[in-house]
């Protein structure tokens, strides 16, 4: 299959981030991206190609204008601002305030269209938030065009991020996009199948009513993990699109056996929905040596990832999310890939 990569991810860097009682340097780094393209290289996966620009219409077919207009703004303002360092929000319209007033400070408009700490510029973050979402749609015109498959390797990922608010590394969500797109161009019928740690509540947010897009998540239990406000199992959807939302949240200590079954469950549901094209939201953080998760898969069970996925015999889109045990991800997440190409 092939890889859809840009170099402009790299811009994205040294990002800091708040966990716990500290200021830390980012997890999500331009190193994990260039683990995985370098698995891909040695795996001989296929071509490694280059994105296409788009225009950002594709974007707000999903997330509100304002938000996406509002995304290239930040760091030159941040700047103008007289501001150091990574821009990071620090207050938030929740209950009880208004959410519906943009302030006038950059510093609080960051607030205004987030829900965590964890979406942060820097100098390179726009221009490598838009590659990224080059490549989603990119690697999408491949699968349109008749490829069994195709792997956007984005870099920043995107299944935290909602129709006007980013958060958890997430600006642009990259796999909602090609879902539209898929849908713009002639699909009557999408399923998203998000494999990462984290609930993909973006993703949830974006299609929760509607019935075109199937969204099945696996993840750690919002109850004690991250992003502990969404992903319960008994989120089904509302109005049109009650039951095509379904949850498996999932025990710290999750291994290969209890993972699978709720794979099994998934991919039965999304067989059932009989969509045009899968997309998958590819995060490895499952893995037993990553640093912010809780799960305990082994490299081994990747490809049985990738292998079930096959079985569906649909047309498939990769697109990465998360994994921060740097030295592994490009294991991980390409051996997905090469157990979906059964080999
Ligand atoms: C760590 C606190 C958790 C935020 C975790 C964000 C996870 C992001 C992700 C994505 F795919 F979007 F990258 N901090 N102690 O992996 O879901
Ligand atoms: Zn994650």
């Amino acid at each position: 299959m092939k890889t859809v990569y840009s170099p402009l991810h790299a811009g994205h860097a040294g990002q800091m981030e708040l966990v716990t009682s500290a200021i830390v340097p980012g997890f999500e780094k331009p190193s994990r991206a260039e683990f995985i393209k370098a698995r891909v290289e040695s795996e001989k996966l296929g071509p490694i190609i280059g994105p296409v620009e788009h225009d950002l219409s594709a974007a707000k077919r999903i997330h509100r204008s304002d938000y996406i207009d509002f995304l290239p703004t930040v760091w030159p303002a941040w700047k103008a601002a007289g501001f150091e360092g990574t821009a990071m929000p620090f207050t938030w319209p929740t209950r009880g305030l208004r959410g519906d007033v943009p302030p006038k400070r950059v510093d609080a408009l960051l607030g205004y269209y987030s829900f965590d700490a964890g979406a942060t510029f820097v100098e390179g973050t726009w221009t490598a938030i838009k590659s990224s979402y080059d490549v989603a749609l990119t690697a999408a015109a491949l699968v349109k065009g008749g490829e069994r498959s195709a792997f956007a390797l984005c870099r920043p990922p995107g299944h935290h991020a909602g129709a006007a608010f980013m958060g958890g590394y997430c600006f642009i969500n990259n796999a909602a996009v090609a879902a539209q797109w898929f849908l713009d161009h002639g699909a009557r019928r999408i399923s998203i199948l998000d494999v990462d740690y984290h609930h993909g509540n973006g993703t949830q947010e974006i299609f929760y009513d509607r019935a075109d897009v199937q969204v099945l998540n696996l993840h750690g239990d919002p109850m004690v993990e991250y992003p502990f406000f969404l992903g319960h199992a008994d989120e089904r959807g509302a109005g049109e699109g009650e039951g095509f939302n379904i949850n498996y949240p999932m025990p710290f200590g999750t291994n290969w056996d209890a993972w699978n079954a709720s794979l099994e469950d998934a991919c039965a549901k999304l067989a059932a929905y009989a969509p045009d094209i899968v997309i998958v939201s590819l995060g490895v953080d499952t893995f037993e040596k990553d640093p912010i998760s809780q799960f305990k898969l082994k490299s081994p069970d990747y490809p049985k990832i990738g292998h079930r996925i096959a079985k569906l015999g649909l047309p498939t889109l990769f697109v990465m999310e998360g994994g921060y045990a740097v030295e592994e991800i490009g294991i991980n997440a390409v051996g997905v890939l090469t157990g979906f190409e059964d080999r």
